[in-house]
């Protein structure tokens, strides 16, 4: 259910139930969440680049999985975010390394807000986000509800989330809540590039650039400055610092390892 192959540091994984737009049963659910242990844990990944396969990115939950019409009791949909939803969501947070997305059809439900918490999101531009969740009675979950309203304020997360208006890519890019459409044609081709770039990155460099940021709004500018200090301590005794100024001085391409 999600497709693996590692080549030039970069793990690309494609979610692929693509008849039922990708969206997630249990074993597609395990299978992420391993694939972002093995990130994680292999030095040799040094970016992740997410997609899905055929027309659609993903459709979030499995809705035929989890038809609440089957059995007697309501169902505790709390347990699957805690068990499902919630350790992958923060694997990609946790991970000090480039997670890329590249959304080549729409991105519906808790596949949005995967999709949004990733740390570079491209878009095909006929892809569009839907906040599909009150149109089944549910919250934005996977994350939305903290991610929509911090990136786009609380107006228009409100909106998306009620009124479950598509969002197409484009716009999206335009509100800050993406980094870029892409014309279809072209999607793969760039974010394939940029997760090669980021790969050969300086990695820890990289990684603590992006724990930085992510803590950015949960602390006064005093502490922050502690943290960029200490970060900056670190990211200045890594082998590819020194190559960074080497090949700056020599005039030439820096050959970062990641370390
Ligand atoms: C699907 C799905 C799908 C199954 C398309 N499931 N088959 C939820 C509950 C539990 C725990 C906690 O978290 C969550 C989080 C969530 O993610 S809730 C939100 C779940 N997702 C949705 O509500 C989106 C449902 N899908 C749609 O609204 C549409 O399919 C979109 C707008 C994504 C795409 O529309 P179309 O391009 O018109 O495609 P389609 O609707 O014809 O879908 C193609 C096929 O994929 C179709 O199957 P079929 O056998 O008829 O060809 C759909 O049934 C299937 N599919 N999404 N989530």
């Amino acid at each position: 259910t999600v497709l693996s192959d590692l080549k030039n540091g970069v793990l690309r994984l494609t979610l692929n139930r693509p008849d039922k737009l990708n969206s997630f049963n249990d074993e597609m659910h395990l299978a992420l969440r391993a694939q972002m242990e093995r990130a994680l844990a292999d030095a040799d990944i040094r970016a992740v680049l997410l997609t899905g396969a055929g027309r659609g990115f993903c459709a979030g939950q499995d809705l035929g999985d989890r038809d609440p019409r089957k059995g007697g009791a309501k169902p505790d949909l709390g347990q699957t975010l805690e068990t499902f939803y919630n350790p992958t969501l923060r694997l990609i947070r946790l991970l000090e390394k480039p997670v890329l997305c590249a959304v080549n059809g729409v991105a519906a439900g808790a596949g949005a807000n995967i999709a949004l918490a990733c740390d570079i999101v491209l878009a095909a531009k006929s892809a569009k986000f839907i906040q599909a969740f009150s149109k089944i009675g549910l919250i934005p979950d996977a994350g939305g509800s903290w991610s929509l309203t911090r990136i786009l304020g609380e107006p228009r997360a409100k909106a998306l989330a009620m009124l479950a208006t598509p969002l197409p890519a484009e716009q999206a890019a335009d509100w800050g809540l993406i980094w870029k459409a892409v014309d279809d044609e072209a999607l793969m081709e760039e974010a394939s590039a940029m997760a090669e770039q980021l790969a050969a990155g300086p990695t820890v460099g990289l990684g603590l650039s992006k724990r930085l940021i992510q803590a950015a709004s949960d602390q006064p500018l005093d502490t922050h400055l502690d943290m960029e200090r200490d970060c900056q301590r670190t990211a200045g005794q890594t082998d590819d610092y020194s190559e960074g100024v080497a090949a700056f001085l020599e005039k030439r391409p820096a050959n970062f390892r990641g370390c």
